[in-house]
């Protein structure tokens, strides 16, 4: 039965492809239990239901590495030359000519993390240790026997001496879900998961870590059984890589060999890329020279090996402070605390504000003015603040308080019971709102106003020029270049792109409205079932009840947008004012010809845009979805497509060129409907 659970549990944990249900597992688990319960004498430190022993330690004991745990000289050139810089280096330590063939390498991702070495005698996990300063640890066995993919028993074969190193560390989603347990319950949040994982494996009660969800990544040996002694001779790094993965321990999958710079250059580009998209953090890439006989030959200086080095990526997270928190004031009258923040390059870009988002989000990180606090920004997110930097807060702070009056319109802040935010009450009397308003309408995806941007809407707004939006369409060449720094001909401009405007689709012109909780998707979806305007804004709550993913909020919303005078004033007039798309009939959904399938789009197409191939997919009745999954139908792949690509072809989703894609829309409409 153990053997069964470990086996399943590799399959679960390290493999993440499980044979079994949960339930199954759960079941074997529970008999095992109670098959120890009933004999004691039967259990075994090895068992699956040892994990957690309950014992707690007075503290940590020291443990001197039989083998010392290396740290490795980090490259702070973030650029390719920081591949080159090290293969240039080796290949001069090694004594070889341009002529000479490229040194084989071995690129592996550099897990954010904490380094740990496991000890194995005869097959069983007996210490665990933290590097320490390299030379002496800490015995962390009663925590790291509480990770699931740890193994605590090896197969059989495995040398009687067996030190694994490698990295322990916290998923990102994990992370994120234990500070929002912490903060629930009033507990200590963390800056980031290696702090978080740090924290758990030097618990001195192994229920603790036992509750954090940590994992972990083998990338080296220590101490092994010598090859005289009958332990096995591996010739390269890889080697051991694929040995370690074979005695069940997890081994990071992008882990490749890499030949001569120009390969670990395009090593660190592809890991570079992906970065964003991994569950957990990574900060660099390591290289290795594969072969240990050439590994031996450059050897050491001094506790760092000439043999490999970590090249980084731009820092995600940076320490910096809070200057000043201001207000923003949304289109929906959204009050929005914004830090101003001292000036930091975080994430590949200069960061100086950051949105605080509303003053839970403040009070829940403890966020004061005049704070050192985190900024983090990855890839192309926007940048968030973490939290404090921990420790005693030096100099003034000061505490964040909500205004009572817009800064904009001075009209009362209030924030609706149930509501986490404060908004402006001020309406389209708020200028800050009329010109979010109007950026919204003009925006490519809703009336498509080409120059209408913010500094014009500013201008237009505070002049008096607007109040409505069917103002737009009623102001005149002369209003125009009455503006600052409009010259004839861009005002020309402007009435072109605002005549081009005109001519609409009723999707896009609901969502241009900016009725709250109406976003593109729902205004597609409202278009589709009542085929008109008018029957929109005549729906009761019911009807709108009936459309595709509207909910009672939803519907609500629209219901209240359409009942007040002044929105249908400002509809009639727009369409006054020339504003004309066409109509049709309410659509019988199941009779388009991808109703009820499940669209990828991916890479770019030859001949339609993005948003182009979105909308005629959608027109015919398709979801388009962002990621592809079992519950895919066809993925429309175009050049240059990646990991969503082969993610198809694993899973046996049909993928679809341009033409493909065009032929199934095309394809005679199904008579039955769709499941
Ligand atoms: C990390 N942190 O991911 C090494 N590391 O190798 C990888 N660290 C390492 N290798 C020798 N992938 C010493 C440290």
């Amino acid at each position: 039965m153990r053997q069964q659970l470990n086996a399943w549990a590799h399959e679960y944990y390290v493999q993440d492809s499980p044979s079994v249900p949960d339930a199954e597992y759960d079941r074997a688990f529970r008999e095992l239990q109670a098959l120890e319960a009933e004999h004691p004498e039967l259990v075994t430190p090895d068992s699956p239901t040892q994990r957690v022993i309950g014992a707690v330690m007075d503290g940590l004991a020291p443990v001197r590495h039989a083998v010392p745990m290396l740290s490795i000289h980090t490259e702070t050139d973030t650029e390719a030359s920081g591949a080159q810089a090290f293969d240039a280096r080796v290949r001069r330590e090694l004594g070889l000519q341009e002529s000479d063939p490229p040194v084989e390498y071995v690129a592996e991702p550099k897990f954010d993390g904490l380094a740990m070495s496991l000890r194995y005698e005869h097959g069983k996990l007996v210490q665990a240790a933290t590097r320490g300063d390299g030379e002496v640890g800490e015995d962390v066995t009663h925590n790291i026997r509480t990770i699931r993919q740890i193994p605590l028993m090896l197969p059989a074969g495995v040398p009687p001496l067996l030190e694994v190193r490698g990295e322990v560390y916290m998923p990102r989603a994990d992370f994120d879900a234990l500070n929002e347990r912490q903060r629930a319950q009033g507990g200590k949040t963390f800056v980031n998961p290696r702090n978080a994982a740090a924290g758990a494996v030097r618990q001195l009660d192994s229920g603790i870590a036992a509750q954090r969800p940590l994992r972990f990544f083998a990338y080296g040996l220590g101490a092994i059984t010598s090859e005289a002694e009958g332990g096995p001779a591996f010739a390269t790094h890889f080697e051991l890589l694929q040995a370690l993965k074979s005695w069940s321990f997890p081994v990071a999958e992008q882990v490749q060999t890499a030949l001569g710079a120009t390969e670990l250059v395009a090593f660190h580009q592809q890991v570079g890329a992906s970065r964003d998209a991994l569950p957990y953090d990574i900060d660099g890439v390591v290289y290795k020279v594969n072969s240990l006989q050439l590994q031996r030959q450059l050897g050491f200086k001094t506790r760092e090996p000439r043999w490999a080095v970590a090249h980084k990526y731009p820092a995600q997270e940076m320490a910096t402070r809070i200057e000043a928190i201001d207000v923003q004031v949304g289109r929906t009258g959204k009050i929005t605390p914004v830090a101003r923040l001292a000036p930091v390059f975080v994430g590949g870009v200069t960061v100086t504000n950051a949105t605080l988002h509303n003053l839970f989000e403040i009070r829940k990180k403890g966020v004061r003015v005049g704070d050192q606090v985190i900024v983090r920004r990855a890839g192309d997110v926007i940048p968030e603040i973490v939290g404090v930097v921990p420790g005693p807060r030096a100099g003034y702070v000061a505490n964040f308080h909500m205004p009572k009056a817009c800064p904009v319109c001075g009209s009362a802040v209030v924030r609706e019971k149930g509501e986490a935010n404060h908004r402006c009450t001020g309406g389209l009397f708020c200028p800050a709102q009329r010109k979010e308003a109007l950026l919204h309408f003009a925006a490519r995806r809703a009336m498509d106003i080409e120059g209408l941007g913010d500094k014009l809407v500013d201008q237009l707004v505070d002049q008096g020029v607007i109040r409505t939006l069917p103002d737009l369409y009623r102001m005149g060449l002369t209003a125009l270049i009455a503006l600052d720094r409009m010259a004839e001909k861009s005002a020309q401009n402007v009435l072109a792109a605002l005549e081009k405007s005109k001519r609409t689709t009723l999707p896009r012109f609901l969502f241009a409205l900016g009725i709250r909780q109406v976003g593109e998707a729902t205004a597609k979806d409202l278009a589709r079932h009542f085929g008109s305007l008018d029957a929109i804004m005549d729906a009761t709550v019911d009807q709108l009840l009936q459309v595709n993913d509207v909910g009672p909020v939803v519907a609500e919303a629209i219901h209240t947008f359409f009942a007040q005078p002044h929105n249908r004033e400002v509809v009639e007039q727009l369409r006054a004012c020339g504003v004309t798309w066409e109509e049709g009939a309410p659509a019988e959904r199941a009779m388009l010809p991808l109703a009820g399938k499940t669209v990828v789009l991916t890479g770019t197409l030859p001949t339609l845009s993005r948003d182009a191939a979105k909308d005629m997919l959608e027109a015919a009745g398709a979801k388009v979805a962002g990621s592809v999954s079992k519950k895919t139908h066809y993925v429309v792949a175009g050049e240059e497509a990646g990991s969503k690509l082969a993610k198809a072809q694993e899973l046996g989703v049909p993928v679809l060129d341009e033409a493909g894609m065009l032929a199934l829309l095309a394809a005679p409409t199904p008579t039955e409907p769709q499941p």
